[in-house]
């Protein structure tokens, strides 16, 4: 897709302090428009299994984004003027009903996706990346690609009783047929699961893992391999910011100890540049829990890394 103009204003003619606080400082746009891509906040953390707060993510995102600049120093590459970037404010949400939320949400997304803007779901918790893949997954030709960080496997079947939760959107989305089994790297995946269960199912079912003790035994060569035979296939990048060692992200809800670094994480990202991106997330950020703000920033960050790709 051409890139477009940066709409106005242009958020670098204000100060990074002012005013109401909108993702990078990017135009606040309701309406759906045809842009490039278009941020939007899941304030909804109902599927929480341990810490709740993930709802209030959207929120300390936007203001930790405030300080962040366009400018990627690596890529040399400035993001508004590769691309149209809106705020679209936040979706709506049903707090007592997870799948009446997913379908609020994909509605709210699918506005988006129908003028040509991909859609970037800024949670929330995980499970609110089921919708934002299947509007990502109606853009595109065939199932998609999917590339998820992540410190759990999130393929847990079921739990008390409920399918649509934080612990399973890649094992829906599999299921629906949204991604492209063989074409799935979860990276990342650390600590004490519930059962060999979920490693399991998502070996047979075309899921890579690159765990986090791989990653510290092989380097980075099966990620760039991997992200190396996309070559121009559409993708879905899902980003759980509990793949970080709770000492970088300690605001969230199922941390894990024994983790990325921020420069580590920001890395393995990086791995993707040129991926043919038709939509993402980033998700689990619970700013009640982040003491400086500090998940909250990082997450601002991978955001604006995973944009730069
Ligand atoms: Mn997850």
């Amino acid at each position: 897709m051409a890139a477009r103009k940066t709409p106005s204003p242009d958020p670098r003619k204000f100060p990074r302090y002012a005013g109401m606080s909108t993702f990078f400082r990017f135009p606040y746009e309701p309406n759906p428009t045809a842009v490039d891509w278009a941020l939007y906040g899941m304030p909804f953390d109902q599927t929480t299994t341990y810490r709740s707060g993930a709802r209030f993510g959207p929120r300390a995102i936007r203001e930790q984004s405030a300080y962040i600049k366009p400018y990627h120093l690596s890529f040399k590459q400035d993001l508004l003027e590769r691309y149209s970037l809106v705020d679209a404010g936040d979706s709506p949400v049903s707090p007592y009903s997870i799948q009446e939320t997913l379908e609020l949400q994909e509605s709210f997304c699918a506005g988006w996706a129908e003028k040509g803007a991909r859609c970037f779901a800024v949670g929330g918790d995980h499970s609110i990346a089921l919708a934002n893949i299947r509007v990502a997954r109606k853009r595109s030709q065939k199932p998609l690609a999917l590339i998820h960080f992540d410190s759990h496997t999130d393929t847990v079947d079921e739990l008390w009783g409920e399918k649509y939760t934080h612990a399973a959107p890649v094992r829906r989305a599999i299921e629906e047929g949204l991604v492209e089994p063989g074409k799935i790297l979860s990276i990342g995946i650390k600590g004490p699961v519930n059962t060999a269960e979920e490693l399991q199912w998502g070996l047979q079912n075309g899921i890579q893992y690159v765990t986090y003790e791989d990653w510290r035994a092989e380097g980075l060569k099966r990620v760039s391999d991997f992200a190396k035979s996309l070559k121009d296939q559409e993708a879905y990048l899902s980003f759980d910011i509990d793949c970080l060692d709770p000492t970088f992200a300690p605001g969230t809800g199922t941390p894990s100890v024994g983790g990325f670094s921020s420069a580590e994480a920001i890395e393995l990202v990086r791995q993707f540049r040129g991926l043919n991106l038709q939509g993402a997330d980033l998700v689990e950020v619970a700013p009640d829990l982040d003491p400086g703000y500090t998940t909250a920033l990082l997450g601002a960050h991978l955001i604006f890394e995973i944009l730069s790709l």
